[in-house]
């Protein structure tokens, strides 16, 4: 995209998340002034909006005047339903409508790796696991993923906003388990992968992974290159360390069986 037509102003929701506080620190840098925007107040940013995304109204008005939207909020582990129903269902439902309402044009969606949580991990020389897999939801929380994938696409479809739905991994400083050495996003990688499916020209609704480069990687990372998306860095350094205190992966194992790993067997629940 010509610098000249780059969104600058970018709505960030969930900005008081984890990967929301890392992403405010790291985004700017590449040329973003973020409106941070959650349900909860947002520390060191004063100026935040702080609404619910339940509330149309209030949603319209944290996106108007903005150039895109990057939507991370939302609850981000398993929850009961009338939660996820509110927060992740009806909360990107109102999102994309304040976007057609306002007209904006681009939307950046946090999907989740939970989505496809049930596919099979790959063992061995297994092919990686391509973005057009069907949708596999291991949760509640990776079934409103799965909407909200199907959301973006009906907005392209019939309204002409567009979007890229980054399946998500574990992005966080550092990878805590075996499973995360495969789905680790590094906090600046994911930065990389949210510029780039920022300025991304012609994206229609796109789904990609969103990992670093990661030698144990799961999954094809081809389409977030296609974006743009240059990785620079890989979990590797920390198996050593992770190996030694859990083991390797194991087939006998149910928590390793599937790329949504315990999220398949015990998930972790909200709010946690
Ligand atoms: C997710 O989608 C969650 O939001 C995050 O909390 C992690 O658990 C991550 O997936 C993961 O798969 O590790």
């Amino acid at each position: 995209m010509p610098a000249a037509d780059r969104p600058r102003t970018v709505l960030l929701t969930g900005a008081a998340g984890g990967m929301g506080t890392l992403m405010r620190d790291l985004l700017p840098a590449h040329g973003y002034a973020l409106r941070p925007h959650d349900i909860r107040p947002v520390a060191g940013a004063p100026d935040a909006f702080v609404s619910d995304l339940a509330d149309l109204g209030a949603v319209r008005e944290a996106v108007r005047g903005v150039d895109a939207i990057v939507h991370l909020g939302g609850i981000s582990v398993e929850a009961p339903f009338e939660e996820i129903l509110r927060a992740n269902i009806q909360g990107a439902y109102h999102l994309y409508e304040a976007a057609r309402l306002e007209g904006i044009r681009r939307v950046v969606f946090a999907s989740s790796n939970h989505a496809v949580g049930f596919t099979p991990r790959p063992v061995g020389d297994a092919p990686l696991i391509p973005v057009d897999t069907p949708h596999r939801p291991d949760t509640l929380y990776g079934l409103s993923k799965s909407f909200g994938e199907d959301l973006a696409q009906f907005y392209w479809d019939r309204h002409g906003v567009e979007t890229v739905s980054i399946r998500i991994g574990s992005c966080i400083p550092e990878p805590t388990s075996v499973r995360m050495l495969s789905v680790w996003l590094s906090p600046a990688d994911g930065a990389r992968l949210l510029h780039a499916a920022l300025i991304a020209e012609d994206v229609g609704h796109t789904v990609v992974y969103g990992s670093s480069a990661n030698t144990r990687l799961w999954w094809d990372l081809a389409p977030a290159r296609a974006l743009g998306y240059a990785p620079r860095d890989d979990s590797e350094p920390y198996a050593a360390k992770l190996i030694a205190a859990e083991g390797e992966l194991s087939p006998d194992n149910p928590d390793h069986a599937h790329l949504g790993g315990h999220f398949c067997t015990n998930p972790p629940v909200w709010p946690h």
